[in-house]
């Protein structure tokens, strides 16, 4: 039987009916926090296929294994929505967020500057339709232009989350946007989608037919192996 851990692959020779536990291999002790059901978020970024097995389609036709659905959902490309929300545009910071994705290694697929309607911003943000704040917030998201943005990649939404910091700029992390570049929830300069269904959803929303480029990047073999 073949485990395939998040750092790897972990190996033995037990038969297929055996449960791993960490009394009856202790070889595993490493490997074992991958086998629970909210495993840490902290390797879905870091996937190194074996040297051994080329593809994961090679692996499981040639031994059998077991595939975690956290590390196959690793492997997924998704697209992510991203907007510079007004102030972003007017106090010049647009080329240093791009910067910042391009930089990462993820994939520009649809890019305009765009002055938003009141019903567009409240279908974006209809989820938060009946807090204090919505009428406010909408008020900043047409005040002026915005950069619309879809970005594609492996892990691209979760991680641009990363990139972008927490919602509050006072509480994001030093070295991504919202804390390098913000000080208040309601100027925090960027949105990016929450999930792969709601980029998908915000990408529709945002962008007609016709605005996006399926293209392939010359450094695409730099960047994944
Ligand atoms: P977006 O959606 O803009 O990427 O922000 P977040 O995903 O980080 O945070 P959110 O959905 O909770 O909030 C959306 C948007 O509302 C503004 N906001 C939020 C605000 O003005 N006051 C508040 O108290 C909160 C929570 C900021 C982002």
């Amino acid at each position: 039987m073949e485990v395939v851990c998040g750092s790897g692959v972990c190996v033995s020779s037990l038969p297929r009916s055996s449960t791993i536990t960490r009394s009856t291999v202790p070889q595993f002790r490493v490997s074992y926090q991958y086998l629970t059901p909210f495993p840490s978020q902290s390797h879905l970024f870091s996937y190194h296929p074996p040297p051994y097995a080329k593809t994961l389609r090679a692996r499981t036709t040639t031994k059998p294994a077991i595939f975690l659905p956290h590390l196959v959902a690793s492997l997924q490309v998704d697209q992510t929505y991203i907007m510079v929300k007004p102030d972003g545009v007017q106090r010049g910071l647009v080329g240093e967020i791009i910067s910042r994705f391009e930089k990462k290694g993820f994939k520009l697929t649809g890019l305009k500057l765009f002055q938003c309607s009141k019903e567009l911003a409240e279908e974006h943000y209809k989820d938060l339709n009946q807090k204090s704040f919505f009428p406010k917030l909408i008020d900043y998201i047409t005040s002026g232009p915005v950069v619309c943005m879809a970005w594609e990649g492996v892990g691209v939404v979760a991680s641009a989350r990363k990139l972008i910091g927490a919602t509050d700029p006072l509480q994001a992390e030093p070295g991504t946007i919202r804390g390098d570049l913000a000080v208040q929830t309601g100027r925090n300069v960027i949105h990016g989608s929450d999930s792969p269904e709601n980029g998908k959803r915000e990408i529709a929303l945002w962008f007609k037919e016709g605005e996006l480029c399926d293209w392939t990047p010359v450094q695409a073999p730099w960047l994944r192996e």
